[in-house]
């Protein structure tokens, strides 16, 4: 059985194509930089805006038109399942990611809860076996449930601590079983909506312990994926824990947790912490703590996490930049954590939409690597930081400097020469770029 009959596989074309399921520049087996285009760029499509939204919103219900809409259940589920496998190969797409509540239905119970798990796990393994597409993470939902009402990890009530702990666990078992290079925590219920009712340090110092338990649980079973955190500053709760990148690791460096998680940074949740998604990457990158990516972009006018497919290749190239300054990704991928508009509603949208992801994603990484092959803002930032290299400057990278030394320096000096920046002009270098890749492929 077919739920997208009417698209064929769709196979890279070139920008002349007439063809809208095709891609124009994404050409998977394309070297590029010593890589695959395939092997840097890693793309995921995730389960729950593709296979499990119907488009609702607070103001609406939902608009998706899907084969599997009809179903009810475990049926359903396994309908979602046969139809994510089919998508993911028409696309070619190496990885997905889930959470556990958008392949299965809740039980009335845990045990019902894990027992539905455990019949569409069981599924997915099957198709697993001869599918190219792999499991880039899951993730227990610690956020939809009423009974995350006060948080997860960081609620009120011990109960409510515990009956997370088993979902994660199960998510870890899960995430072993089907071979995830991942698992993700996203706290969107661990933090607070005021202080007026809320023991802030218990809450963080909990949120520490339930980490730290789970990276006990993963060893204890084996799991060798990368464990990873991804911030987000607000939306659900008011102010969330995980705040960014930065707020993100002082935490996981205060309790020693530092070594055993890395980022997953997510392009709208950067903007919404008044970031560029290149800031919270870059934030990432030289604390050698990049993991992985949710790829989407947010919307300048509106304030909360629109999860729009990234089609600005500005944002794609300066996030491809980090990337391969990065070495690639490792275990992370591109995970688009990105849903159709509302008003895009037709099953082919969902082609249409990873189609447009991915080759804007394939043009960043086009201009990236050039930008860096021929050391664009390399050389230019060298230059801006030479004073470093030699005289006080080096005194002061190497350690010989102190505060007498850098008096008596400072005494010496008459007029302190300082040079331009040059932002326009770096910013119209980058357009130069852009647009020469743009006509050479
Ligand atoms: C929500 C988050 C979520 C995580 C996984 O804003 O992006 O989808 O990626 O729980
Ligand atoms: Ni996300
Ligand atoms: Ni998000």
């Amino acid at each position: 059985m077919s739920y997208f009959e009417k698209v064929n596989k769709v196979e890279f074309e070139g920008p002349q194509s007439t063809n809208n399921f095709s891609f124009k520049y994404y050409d998977p087996e394309k070297v590029v930089n010593g890589k695959t285009m395939r092997d840097w760029l890693r793309f995921s499509v995730a389960y729950w805006h593709t296979f499990t939204a119907d488009g609702s919103d607070p103001f609406g219900a939902g608009t998706m038109i899907r084969p599997w809409g009809h179903l009810t259940g475990l049926d359903l589920a396994k309908a979602r399942v046969e139809a994510a496998f089919e998508l993911f190969e028409k696309l070619d797409v190496p990885y997905f990611c889930f959470h556990d509540v958008d392949i299965a239905p809740e039980g009335s119970n845990l045990k019902e809860t894990y027992a539905n798990l455990d019949i569409i796990v069981a599924q997915i393994r099957d198709y697993m076996k001869t599918s190219k597409t792999k499991l880039l993470w899951n993730t227990a939902n610690l956020f939809t449930h009423p009974r995350y009402v006060h948080g997860a990890a960081t609620s009120n009530h011990a109960d409510v601590f515990a009956y997370s702990a088993a979902r994660v666990k199960k998510g870890l078992e899960i995430g072993k079983e089907l071979g995830a290079g991942n698992y993700v925590f996203w706290g969107g219920r661990e933090g607070y909506d005021t202080l007026l009712n809320t023991d802030m340090k218990l809450e963080q110092e909990n949120y520490a312990r339930f980490l730290q338990m789970a990276v006990d649980y993963a060893k204890e079973i084996g799991f060798d994926g990368q464990l990873l955190i991804e911030p987000k500053p607000k939306e659900p709760t008011k102010h969330q824990y995980d705040f960014n990148v930065a707020t993100s690791l002082s935490f996981l460096q205060k309790y020693d947790l530092a070594p055993h998680f890395k980022f997953n940074v997510e392009a709208n949740h950067a903007t919404l912490a008044g970031h560029s998604f290149q800031h919270e990457l870059r934030v990432a990158r030289i604390n050698g703590m990049l993991g992985s990516v949710d790829a989407n972009q947010g919307d300048q006018l509106i304030g909360w996490d629109t999860d729009e497919f990234p089609t600005d290749l500005y944002s794609t190239t300066l996030a491809m930049y980090e990337i391969l300054k990065n070495g690639g990704l490792g275990k992370g991928g591109l995970n688009f954590d990105a849903k159709v508009r509302r008003g895009s509603f037709d099953p082919n949208d969902l082609f249409l939409a990873h189609i447009a992801g991915m080759d804007s994603f394939a043009v960043g990484l086009l201009v990236a690597s050039q930008l860096i092959q021929d050391r664009v803002f390399d050389d230019f930032i060298v230059n801006r930081y030479k004073s470093y290299t030699e005289g006080i400057g080096l005194d002061i990278v190497e350690g010989r400097a102190d505060f007498h030394t850098l008096e008596s320096h400072a005494l010496t000096l008459s007029q302190i020469p300082n040079e331009s920046g040059r932002e326009e002009h770096l910013k119209s270098i980058l357009n130069q770029y852009l647009l020469k890749t743009l006509t050479e492929v």
